[in-house]
């Protein structure tokens, strides 16, 4: 990792699906110690707070899209977070729903495209929230911010995305809900896509580091977004859309050791934690755990290993 200074934002994003919890997620990370556990491992960690909600904004009138005003004016404070939050450190996004990424992923996006490097995204989630606006079928942002990201149309009134990443620079892991429009989409546009089935077949190795690869390469920088539903339920039951079979704690622990050996990982998302729906905190505690083994935390030392 580039710099030894992590940068803690906290965006509790609610509205980019209907069922509440995830304004929580900020104070439930901290209250489960995420920053001195990163000061543990030597960082340097500066926490710049919440973000404000936006001022209430008045829905347009009520269509298949909920929430849309309030989502944008979340995006446009995010967006800005981000570009700014990357030029000092490597921040960090504790959500809040995935909605949050709509703004931070452009943020960042728009950075890299001016210091004139790659931007490459790795999506570690059940789903690979590549719906636009008008293909969605629940009406839930949450499950839009890749479609934005790569600027495809249907987000009227959202700020343009001035730097959008190139669909070949995508790679989700951890898939297993994912809908026709979206299946189609991924077959079309020549992204990355590891389902459970990969995974079970080659482990969760193998193609991550063939995307690894493809991040060092380029020189690229590289954005993290984790959902809690990639992992299995059985052990990170705070998530709104549980979908059985997930990466299990030593899959999920792997990824997070081989991001941190390679060196690429430049931002990070912590979403869909709703703290309401927890276990005596246990999912928010191994999101803590997770990040940590991003962060650095491990058994024995090992060579940075170049991918
Ligand atoms: N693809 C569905 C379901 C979904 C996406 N993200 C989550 N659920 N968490 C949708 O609503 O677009
Ligand atoms: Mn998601
Ligand atoms: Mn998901």
């Amino acid at each position: 990792m580039s710099t030894q200074t992590c940068i803690l934002i906290g965006a509790g994003m609610d509205c980019g699906k209907r069922r509440r919890g995830c304004i929580m997620g900020p104070d439930a990370y901290r209250t489960a110690g995420l920053a001195g556990t990163l000061n543990d491992l030597g960082w340097q960690v500066e926490d710049r707070g919440n973000i404000d909600a936006p001022q209430w904004v008045p829905d347009a009138p009520k269509g298949k899209v909920h929430a849309r005003e309030e989502c944008i004016a979340w995006t446009k404070l995010l967006a800005q977070a981000a570009e700014t939050a990357i030029q000092d450190g490597f921040p960090i996004f504790l959500g809040g729903d995935h909605a949050l990424s709509l703004g931070t992923v452009a943020g960042v996006a728009t950075h890299a495209a001016r210091i004139d490097r790659p931007l490459f995204v790795l999506w570690l989630d059940a789903h690979p929230d590549i719906n636009s606006p008008e293909t969605t079928a629940s009406g839930n942002l949450h499950g839009t911010p890749i479609a934005y990201v790569t600027g495809q149309d249907g987000f009227e009134g959202f700020p343009a995305v001035q730097s959008p990443v190139p669909a070949e620079n995508v790679c989700f892991i951890g898939l297993r809900s994912v809908d026709a429009p979206e299946r189609d989409f991924i077959i079309r546009s020549g992204m990355t896509a590891i389902d459970m089935r990969q995974i079970d077949e080659r482990g969760i190795a193998a193609p991550l580091a063939e995307f690894l690869h493809k991040v060092s390469a380029a020189d690229g920088m590289l954005h993290v977004s984790l959902d809690v539903d990639f992992l299995e339920p059985a052990i990170a039951p705070a998530a709104g859309t549980t979908v059985p079979g997930g990466a299990t704690f030593r899959e999920a622990h792997l990824v997070m050791e081989m991001l941190h050996d390679s060196g690429l990982v430049t931002s990070l998302d912590l979403v869909e934690l709703n703290p309401y729906l927890d276990d005596r905190g246990r999912t928010a505690s191994l999101m803590v755990d997770l990040t940590a083994s991003l962060f650095g935390r491990r058994v024995f030392d090992r060579p940075t290993r170049s991918y």
